[in-house]
């Protein structure tokens, strides 16, 4: 398998997610900060976005696609609730609400928009961070005991709207992110993911 990958970009929640998984993958990095990552790139995403993943004759873009993906493709990693296991349908609604709620929330947050919780897709950012407030207040993860894919796209979108999308301090949001932390395979791709920009 190869990652496209850029360093502190949103593909470092796939590497996290490899990380995870424990089989062999390789980054090629997607020089997407120069304006041009040129026609051969497009080819994998028309997009010129990371991440993309190439998996045999396979190459797909759009992260929460990816996590969905890879989760099932590795059902040895238990990190997704299979098909018609009833715990799949919260696990999908995870798995979404980090692209889907969460990053435009944190955009709501960093641009200052206007909240319109009726009109726009993701409500507003107060809405989003209660929701998630309670979804992770009992833990240890989304799913209760089950560590799945969904915590590695939330738990990003968390490590990220701590950083700097004005995320709550102190309270169950904080706490889960630091239950994130201490996964070792986290901490591998934050690592990763910092010698690749010092390389860069
Ligand atoms: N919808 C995409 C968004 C990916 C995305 O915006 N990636 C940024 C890096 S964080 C990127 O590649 N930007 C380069 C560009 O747009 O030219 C996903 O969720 O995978």
């Amino acid at each position: 398998m190869k990652l496209y990958y850029a360093p502190h970009s949103r593909a470092v929640s796939i590497l996290w997610l490899l990380e995870e998984i424990g089989q062999p993958y390789e980054l090629a990095r997607v020089d997407i900060r120069s304006g041009d990552v040129g026609a051969a790139y497009r080819q994998v995403n028309p997009m010129g976005k990371v991440p993309a993943l190439e998996d045999g004759d396979l190459r797909m873009a759009e992260g929460a696609a990816i996590a969905t993906y890879l989760g099932d493709r590795f059902p040895q990693a238990g990190l997704a609730p299979a098909m018609g296991d009833p715990a799949r349908g919260r696990y999908l609604q995870w798995l979404f609400f980090a692209a889907g709620c969460i990053e435009p929330a944190i955009a709501e947050k960093l641009h200052g928009w206007a909240p319109d919780r009726l009109r726009h897709a993701w409500g507003d950012f107060d809405s989003v961070i209660a929701t998630l407030d309670k979804a992770v207040a009992a833990g240890p993860w989304l799913l209760g005991d089950r560590f799945t894919t969904a915590d590695v796209m939330i738990g990003m979108g968390v490590h990220w709207g701590l950083m700097f999308g004005g995320f709550p301090k102190g309270g169950a949001i904080e706490a889960y992110h630091g239950r994130l932390a201490a996964r070792p395979a986290l901490q591998r791709a934050l690592a990763i993911d910092e010698r690749e920009a010092q390389a860069a």
